[in-house]
């Protein structure tokens, strides 16, 4: 196995407009709908330095068609993997989720769990795992929330997608249920073991599979 490479956490801070230019290190310009960053990581591996950002948008709102009376909202989330170059930063590779017009008298959320925000080279190749997670919801109950995990290595994505795992006082769990698409069941036998660990803790003690 390759030597592990150093993972640098060089900044974490909420909101745009928050202290990114204390930094010594040049941030890659976010796309302009990027929303407001809420967590960047870097890291060196074997293709070189790279930077992810995690960004949300705020919540939008607009009419239902033909339903003046109804507001609908929407918000994004977006992860960027930046490459260091001579030239400056290239976006290797991005991921976009959203809730679109959610009825505004419901709660909608798109949240990173930014804190989770992980790199690993589990299978030793010198290609870092990058891995996140993050719920989206459209909702007016305590039902779970949708959460996906994803993890990219060399610009290539996995996903565990389910939902969370709801516990109430005197009724049975629910949800928590998450499943591995078909690059995950592929990948090498440390990641899946990863995955699953990783799910269990977004999900608040699900099981993946
Ligand atoms: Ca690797």
């Amino acid at each position: 196995m390759k030597a592990a490479f150093l993972a640098a956490i060089l900044l974490l801070f909420g909101h745009a407009g928050a202290t990114a230019a204390a930094s010594e290190t040049p941030l890659p310009s976010l796309p302009a709908d990027a929303g407001h960053t809420q967590r960047v990581i870097s890291y060196d591996d074997a293709s070189g330095k790279n930077i992810v950002v995690l960004t949300e948008s705020d919540v939008s709102t607009r009419t239902a068609p033909g339903s003046p009376d109804v507001r609908l909202a929407s918000k994004r989330l977006h992860a960027y993997g930046y490459l260091s170059t001579p030239h400056g930063f290239d976006r290797q590779w991005s991921v976009t989720d959203h809730v679109k017009d959610c009825p505004e008298y419901t709660s909608i959320g798109v949240r990173h769990q930014a804190d989770r925000l992980t790199v690993t080279d589990l299978d030793g190749d010198g290609m870092a795992e990058v891995w996140m997670s993050y719920e989206l919801w459209c909702k007016g109950d305590v039902s779970p929330n949708t959460l996906k995990v994803i993890m990219v290595e060399n610009g290539r994505k996995h996903a565990i997608r389910g939902e969370t795992l709801v516990e109430l006082p005197g009724t049975a769990p629910v949800g928590g249920l998450g499943v591995m698409d078909g690059h995950f069941r592929k990948a090498h036998p440390a990641m899946r073991s990863f995955a699953r660990e990783y799910w269990k803790g977004a999900s608040g003690g699900g099981m993946a599979r």
